[in-house]
């Protein structure tokens, strides 16, 4: 018998715990389709804003050695109602669920954009206060009052189940700050994490950074950053995994990547800068690796190991 690693999120069945996380190639509807075709359980959109927005300057994502990646692309989208439009194509066309990702210039707008996507067919909407790339905006969800009121606005809204993606923290009081905020709403789910924001990659030949925006500054992913995931994935399960589901992001390259997060906590995991690299086949790939050391650890659920990492004694 195949192991079963199929999950339920906000009540919709994902076929597996294995999908695109926003960011990557996925902004326009040719885009979002190809990631219908694929592997991926579910099709998550790129964050969306009020109007338009053609982002930062270019280069503003570069790979880096080591599977890596920083990137500061400023949130190019085609606008919320382009979304709304993609989504009911994508359900119409697809049966897999279809995550909204929303990540406004101001609560107002975020208010507007909620109001927007509870009437449309999107299944499940991702509140995205963690992006680091917007000039001259600071990271929302390293404002822990600002979290508070936000989520106090936007639930008393939201009528489909609620994601929140989270930037990384580094410090438990920062984790158990959030934690409390997550714990007074219904959040179906958290994903941990963004990318490490404001970080800077030196061409040392150049003597310039890799990057345009920011004077180079921008958003670290891929495998630099899975041990911080890991971490903040393990925390938030330790603290709100109790009634809020835990979706993993950041540097998953291969099935054995994503056993470890389930085994820290996660519910399932979003694939970032691997489907930037790799394209949509990855989907399927990083699948068939997680079943076959599934197989070989003779486990034949996801919940035979979830979140069941072991202490050292
Ligand atoms: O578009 C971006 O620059 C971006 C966003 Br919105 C985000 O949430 N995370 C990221 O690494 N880049």
């Amino acid at each position: 018998m195949q192991p079963k690693i199929g999950v339920t999120i906000g009540g919709f069945e994902f076929e597996t715990c294995i999908f695109n996380a926003s960011g990557p190639k996925d902004e326009t509807l040719p885009l979002l389709e190809r990631i219908a075709k694929s592997k991926a359980s579910a099709i998550t959109m790129k964050s969306c804003t009020l109007e338009p927005r053609v982002g930062n300057p270019e280069p503003r994502y570069v790979d880096l050695p080591g599977k890596s990646s920083i990137n500061s692309m400023g949130l190019p989208n085609l606008g919320y109602k382009e979304y709304i439009k993609f989504a009911k194509t994508l359900k119409k066309k697809y049966k897999k669920p279809v995550i909204a990702s929303i990540c406004g210039m101001s609560l107002q707008d975020n208010v507007t954009m909620f109001q927007a996507f509870n009437n449309s067919a999107a299944d499940i909407i991702e509140f995205n206060p963690g992006s680091p790339n917007t000039i001259g905006k600071p990271i929302v969800g390293y404002d822990i009052g600002e979290m508070d009121r936000s989520l106090a606005k936007l639930t008393k809204i939201c009528k489909k189940p609620l994601g929140v993606k989270l930037p990384p923290y580094f410090d438990f009081v920062h984790f158990e700050g959030m934690a409390k905020v997550l714990q007074k709403y219904p959040v179906e789910y958290v994903s941990c994490i963004n990318a490490i924001g404001n970080a800077l990659v030196i061409d040392p030949k150049k003597e310039q950074p890799v990057i345009k925006p920011k004077g180079g500054f921008g958003g670290l992913g891929g495998r630099f950053i899975k041990y911080t995931a890991l971490a903040n994935v393990r925390k938030f399960y330790e603290l709100v995994g109790n009634r809020i589901k835990i979706v993993g992001v950041g540097g998953i390259f291969t099935g054995v990547d994503v056993f470890e997060f389930i085994l820290a906590g996660a519910t399932a995991v979003q694939l970032g800068t691997v489907y930037m690299q790799e394209g949509p086949k990855c989907f399927a790939r990083i699948q068939m690796e997680l079943v076959s050391y599934m197989k070989k650890r003779g486990y034949d659920s996801l919940e035979d190991f979830r979140g069941k990492l072991k202490t050292l004694d």
